[in-house]
């Protein structure tokens, strides 16, 4: 069975960039109706017993995909923010962007233009793949880890743009969510994911 993860900050932590409504909603409704979800899902299939990561590269009915992507990306989600966020990643991460996107402005730049671009619900992805850092976009909840998504690899920065994520404090100012949401990623956990998957 799977738990609603803690969150490792207050909900009210993250004002002024997200706010504590927005934080307690998303947390206790959501992300908690999404580990329900799947916890009945897969209640007595094969798949049962199985981490999340097993789960969500295997073939799943509807149900599992979204419940299960649900779990997933918000608990990454949850992470790789925090009230001590915000400014540069450094070390190997760092390097890799510059080389990657030539700089962290542009990267930032191309990270932000694909997640206000992402036509209705669905996620921004910095993602690790076989082949260096990529950025992709996946609706609903999919993840890099599901096997027919077009960018597949370890999703090491992950941004929800569902509008349940930034209505309250944004309404339809999705760009403005986005720009906020740089002032609070936990670029250590996010360096700390990228080099977990150079091993
Ligand atoms: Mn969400």
């Amino acid at each position: 069975m799977f738990e609603l993860p803690k969150l490792p900050y207050a909900y009210d932590s993250l004002e002024s960039y997200v706010d504590e409504r927005t934080m307690e909603i998303h947390h206790s409704k959501h992300h908690a109706g999404y580990t329900n979800k799947l916890n009945a899902a897969i209640e007595g299939t094969e798949l049962e017993g199985k981490s999340i990561e097993e789960i969500l590269s295997s073939k799943m009915n509807s149900a599992i995909r979204n419940n299960g992507g649900g779990f997933y990306n918000h608990d990454l989600f949850w992470k790789i923010m925090s009230p001590n966020g915000g400014g540069n990643p450094t070390g190997e991460l760092a390097d890799k962007i510059n080389e990657t996107f030539e700089s962290f402005e542009k990267f930032k730049q191309e990270f932000s233009n694909t997640a206000a671009t992402q036509f209705g619900s669905g996620w921004a992805w910095l993602v690790n793949t076989s082949e260096g850092l990529k950025i992709s976009s996946t609706p609903n909840q999919d993840n890099p880890l599901m096997s027919d998504v077009s960018v597949q690899g370890t999703p090491i920065l992950g941004l929800d743009v569902w509008e349940h994520a930034y209505y309250l404090s944004y309404q339809n100012k999705r760009p403005d969510y986005i720009t906020a949401f740089w002032n609070v990623v936990n670029w250590k956990e996010v360096e700390k994911r990228y080099e977990d998957g150079q091993k």
